[in-house]
């Protein structure tokens, strides 16, 4: 490995605007990360840091792969772009008819967008359309979550659930209301797995929504399967089988934002398949290219698509589209993709590590200011408690130090997330957990 010769000067990082995060902080004392390969960054002075979190919840299958890099390559020489308004392009078909072979349930139609945010915001539009469609226009109200992340359009933070995301932007869009997040520390703290304690009753929470509101005017509720943002909040048992009860009963599309949990987190491909409920509809992103070339999609029920699929046949079913819906490069790196979860068995792979992920990330209890550790499927969140008349600082003191060690985590809050790609091996994660719990102590 040869790393580059000279780290960027720090006057260089001026003009770029970045996203989520500190900006004036960072560029005093900048995080740069040069190359990837397997379970591993290297910083540009080379330094190795060790992947606890797939990238942002997206490298499942690992960094550098060969396999899509060549399906990409093919596919830049092939032909570059094509629309995908009223023109179409094989690849964009192969790939919908593939997602829909692997989607449990009925969940057969996919359609393509570039990010989780997008695929949001067009869940949420297919939904009111599909209400109005089948004569219930009253239904325009979406149902969101306390704690939710849904993205960053405004149809997303508007369901979503977190302040900061929110508070910037003004009223948002109208009709929304929120369920009560899931968190029940009290109650379930350092749950393996799923929580025992309080998933119906929460989600007898929509109940009193559809009473206040009425159910006439209820399109849709948009949830993740287990929340991943907020601190990784798995569901507590039986609280996904009573949401969708519920929503039967009342006429509400379920949507499940499986932007963290699709495409192997779990151990299954899908939160649908490992909960055994079907949403109507079902957003994704991330692992879906490797995070390749950047995608994102929803998946609809026969029902839905059927349901749009009304009035006369040369008017467009669905006024809503991206330039790069169905990218041919994402189209051929998301087929990559798909292989090498195949062939690898990567969602069994995933399966099977679970329980020694578990028992790694629970060895951590005790440690100083440890206060909830939350697993499931191949990722999981530490909380600690905050300093006094800081919130947050602890959690990003560990972050940055984590960092210093060599890994890579998460921060939200006075929380740490770790989600590592789902080839890392056993005595890797001995390593990402050893760690974790050296950054933990080193802030405490
Ligand atoms: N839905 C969910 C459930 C997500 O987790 C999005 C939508 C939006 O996806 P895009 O591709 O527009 O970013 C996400 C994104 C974190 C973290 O640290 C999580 C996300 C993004 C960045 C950081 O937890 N999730």
């Amino acid at each position: 490995m040869t790393p580059p010769a000279t780290a960027p000067a720090a006057n260089n990082l001026e003009a770029f605007f970045m996203p989520f995060t500190a900006n004036r902080q960072f560029k005093k004392n900048p995080r740069l990360l040069a190359r990837a390969k397997g379970v591993h960054y290297w910083t540009p002075e080379g330094r190795k840091v060790i992947d606890g979190t797939a990238g942002l919840w997206c490298v499942n299958a690992g960094h550098g792969r060969e396999e899509i890099k060549q399906a990409i390559a093919r596919q830049l020489e092939e032909m570059d772009y094509a629309p995908s308004f009223q023109m179409g392009h094989p690849k964009s078909f192969e790939l919908a008819a593939r997602h829909a072979a692997m989607l449990p349930g009925d969940l057969d139609h996919a359609f393509y967008c570039n990010s989780g945010s997008e695929a949001v915001d067009s869940a949420l539009k297919i939904a009111l359309a599909w209400q109005r469609a089948r004569g219930q226009g009253t239904r325009t109200r979406l149902i969101g979550r306390e704690r939710g992340y849904h993205g960053v359009g405004f149809g997303g933070i508007s369901v979503g659930g977190m302040v900061n995301n929110r508070k910037q932007w003004g009223v948002l869009l109208p009709g929304v209301d929120h369920m009560p997040h899931t968190h029940l520390p009290a109650k379930n703290a350092f749950s393996r797995g799923l929580p025992e304690h309080g998933g119906v009753e929460l989600a007898d929470e929509l109940e009193r929504i559809v009473a206040l509101h009425d159910a006439s005017t209820i399109a849709a509720v948009i949830v993740e399967p287990c929340a991943g943002s907020t601190g990784y909040l798995p569901p507590p048992k039986g609280y996904l089988q009573r949401l969708r009860q519920i929503c039967d009963k009342h006429g509400i599309l379920l949507i499940f934002d499986e932007v963290i949990t699709g495409f192997g987190r779990l151990g299954t491909g899908f939160a649908a398949d490992f909960f055994n409920v079907i949403p109507d509809l079902m957003t994704v992103a991330k692992g879906i290219s490797n995070a390749t070339v950047p995608m994102g999609g929803v998946f609809v029920r026969k029902h839905i698509y059927d349901g749009l699929m009304n009035g006369p046949e040369n008017v467009v079913e669905l006024f809503h589209g991206y330039t790069y819906s169905a990218h041919p490069l994402a189209c051929a790196a998301a087929s990559a993709v798909l292989d090498i979860y195949k062939d690898e068995g990567l969602f069994q792979r995933s399966a099977e590590l679970s329980k020694y992920w578990e028992d790694g990330m629970h060895s951590l209890k005790g440690l100083p200011g440890v206060t909830d550790i939350r697993n499931l499927g191949l990722a999981g969140g530490i909380d600690m408690e905050g300093r006094k008349d800081a919130p947050g600082a602890r959690g990003y003191d560990t972050f940055v130090k984590a960092f210093e060690l060599g890994l890579m985590v998460r921060q939200a809050a006075d929380t740490i997330a770790m989600s590592p790609p789902l080839v890392i091996e056993k005595n890797q994660i001995d390593e990402i957990i050893d760690l974790a719990g050296k950054a933990i102590k080193a802030t405490a």
